[in-house]
């Protein structure tokens, strides 16, 4: 028997978005095969050489249509007051009005799909059903990839079992014989539409057909929807990745980690570590939804299923195990097609390829000195493809949490690796946590923002309660169980602007030295901004590090430090009545720690 309420509301979005077919997706590899020809057959893909990239597709987008819009994203919660102040918000009634006349009709040629999917595990306690309805095949493929689909679902939704409802549309009707643009969208970005009603646990999408828009398992249900849940129901729903942290003695500890997109998360989910007998697993690469356990811990899960990873930067040298993930079974999106069949991104070789067809469709050449894949170019890739994914990564029960870092891309101010003195001094760290912004999201590359937790695109509710929620998470469990904080900066620059620190498998160092801060045996030194890596307890063995930047990378310097709180009070403003009192005390705190002679 079907949900009797999936089976209202798909007539009720039938009747209104007219399609000239619905398909219900059982999830079957039949299923994706039959949708990956079809748009091979219409030519919206492209099937890579099936010699060297067995069932992988290309995909190019509408160049209005390469990232997720901020601008167009939107909160509508019933008040203004509780979408806050970093989001878009409309009222619930009057976004519907105005997105049910984008929707009239809106699937005039196509086929409506009915996505039933699971984000985590089916049947874990951690785990949410949502529906997705798409006109999109990319989409129904993408999520084939991304979420758990199909039959198996509606059986663990059961006739009676609440949903979140995601409803998608690319938003270009098909007129009588019209022929099909191979990336249909609606091309006018004040048109795109991406909303979210938390109240009612509802997505409405519409205008774009590119990642986390249109997939919307991921941002919208896994992030802003399940944000909201995870404050109704004492849980947390985050912009993390999640990784099994094993020592050369062969004990493991499990590390989540916020960085903001772009920001190295995958990369360091799948990490080659260059220290000696340290291994790193992955559990996930973008989200955890985390619950208190029955044993009192914090457990972890990754609500999906797969990757949609950054293309442009992964190596053989950056992330060996992101290329091993990606040799079959993938869709990638705004990469270069070689002459060969194959993909090629920036930086994935020393040498490019001598032409190519560009992310656009155009003829292309290195020597053009035009970037050939866009820098927000991406891959869908099963995840039990990763040769690194931990054996446990699919545990219902999840995996307990012993530390929890945060971190954003800083060239300047930020140490290496900063250990916070507890949980309400980590909450203080990650809500101050800043990034330079990256072609994630349209609009501008490079400026400073303040990015709570990586969350702030995120975000389902009010900032200021969600940090206040995070204040709570630590009443729930008792405070040994409770996983640590340190605050992290790969990207610091050099005044001539190099990277200071080499990064990617060399992070392993860090995570070393958190792992015997957990234990208790390395030294920490006590600073105004929190506790660093005492002198020679940071492993460099064998790295060529110039004394001089390994000064700079842990150093606290108090004047600068100083010059940012000033901005951080600025933006605390912003919160007004629910900036949480204990965040204020820090900064506070914090400002007569850095004006006193000694720490
Ligand atoms: P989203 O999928 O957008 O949430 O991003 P992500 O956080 O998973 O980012 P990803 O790991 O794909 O990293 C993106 C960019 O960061 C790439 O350009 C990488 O080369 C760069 N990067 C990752 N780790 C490091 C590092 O340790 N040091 C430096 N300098 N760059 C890094
Ligand atoms: C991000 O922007 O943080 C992503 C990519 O992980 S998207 O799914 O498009 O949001
Ligand atoms: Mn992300």
């Amino acid at each position: 028997m079907i949900n009797k309420k999936l089976a209202a509301w798909v007539e009720e979005m039938r009747a209104l978005c007219t399609p000239d077919r619905v398909h219900w997706c059982d999830g079957s590899k039949a299923e994706y095969d039959r949708l990956a020809d079809e748009t091979v057959a219409v030519g919206a893909a492209n099937r890579l050489d099936p010699e060297r990239w067995p069932h992988c597709l290309l995909f190019r987008s509408d160049p209005s249509d390469v990232a997720r819009v901020e601008e167009r994203t939107f909160i509508c919660s019933k008040t203004r007051e509780d979408a806050g102040p970093s989001n878009n918000w409309m009222d619930p009634d009057e976004m519907k009005t105005l997105m049910r006349k984008s929707y009239r009709g809106c699937m005039k040629g196509r086929t409506l799909y009915v996505i039933p999917y699971s984000m985590g595990p089916i049947g874990s306690p951690i785990a949410n059903i949502g529906v997705e309805i798409t006109d999109s095949p990319y989409v129904v493929v993408n999520m084939h990839v991304m979420t758990r689909v199909g039959t198996k679902v509606l059986e663990a939704l059961g006739e009676d079992g609440e949903f979140v409802r995601a409803m998608h549309s690319v938003g270009a009707p098909l007129a009588p014989g019209q022929k099909d643009s191979s990336w249909p969208c609606n091309p006018d970005i004040q048109q795109k539409f991406i909303t979210h009603f938390p109240d009612t646990r509802e997505i409405w999408s519409y205008g774009s057909g590119y990642g986390g828009n249109a997939l919307l398992g991921k941002k919208c249900h896994a992030l802003r929807i399940a944000s909201v849940q995870a404050r109704d129901e004492g849980w947390l729903a985050e912009h993390m990745l999640i990784i099994k942290l094993t020592n050369p003695a062969g004990k493991s500890i499990y590390v989540a980690a916020a960085f903001p997109s772009q920001c190295g998360k995958t990369n360091f989910a799948m990490m080659e570590p260059t220290l000696p007998g340290w291994k790193v697993e992955t559990i996930g690469d973008d989200i955890c939804w985390m619950k208190p356990g029955p044993d009192g811990r914090w457990r972890a899960i990754n609500p999906e299923a797969g990757f949609f990873g950054v293309a442009p930067g992964t190596s053989m040298k950056s992330n060996p195990n992101a290329v091993r993930t990606v040799q079959r079974n993938t869709i990638f999106t705004n990469c270069v097609l070689t002459p060969d069949q194959g993909v090629w991104w920036e930086d994935m070789t020393d040498a490019p390829p001598s032409k190519g067809v560009d992310w656009q469709g155009n003829e292309w050449t290195p020597a053009s000195g035009k970037k050939g894949a866009h820098p927000n170019a991406r891959f869908t890739a099963p995840a039990s493809q990763c040769p690194v994914i931990a054996p446990e990564w699919e545990d219902p029960a999840g995996v307990p949490i012993s530390a929890i870092l945060f971190g954003g891309r800083r060239a300047s101010v930020v140490p290496l690796v900063t250990e916070a003195f507890n949980w309400q001094h980590g909450i203080f760290l990650g809500s101050i946590m800043g990034s330079e912004m990256t072609a994630a999201a349209f609009g501008t590359v490079g400026t400073l923002r303040r990015d709570p937790m990586a969350m702030l695109p995120f975000c389902g509710y009010h900032m200021g309660d969600y940090l206040a929620h995070w204040l709570r998470a630590g009443q729930m469990t008792s405070p040994d169980k409770l996983p640590r904080f340190y605050y992290v900066n790969w990207f610091r620059k050099s005044a001539d602007g190099k990277w200071l620190w080499p990064g990617f498998g060399e992070n392993s160092r860090v995570l070393k030295w958190i792992f015997e801060r957990l234990e208790g045996r390395s030294e920490a030194t006590r600073t105004p901004i929190g506790q660093v890596p005492a002198a020679g307890t940071l492993d460099l063995s064998g790295l060529d590090l110039d004394p001089e930047n390994q000064t700079e990378l842990l150093s606290v310097d108090r004047a600068a430090w100083l010059a940012e709180i000033a901005d951080i009070r600025r933006y605390y403003a912003k919160f007004g009545g629910h900036l949480p009192r204990e965040l204020a005390e820090e900064l506070d705190a914090m400002e007569r720690r850095l004006k006193e002679k000694s720490p």
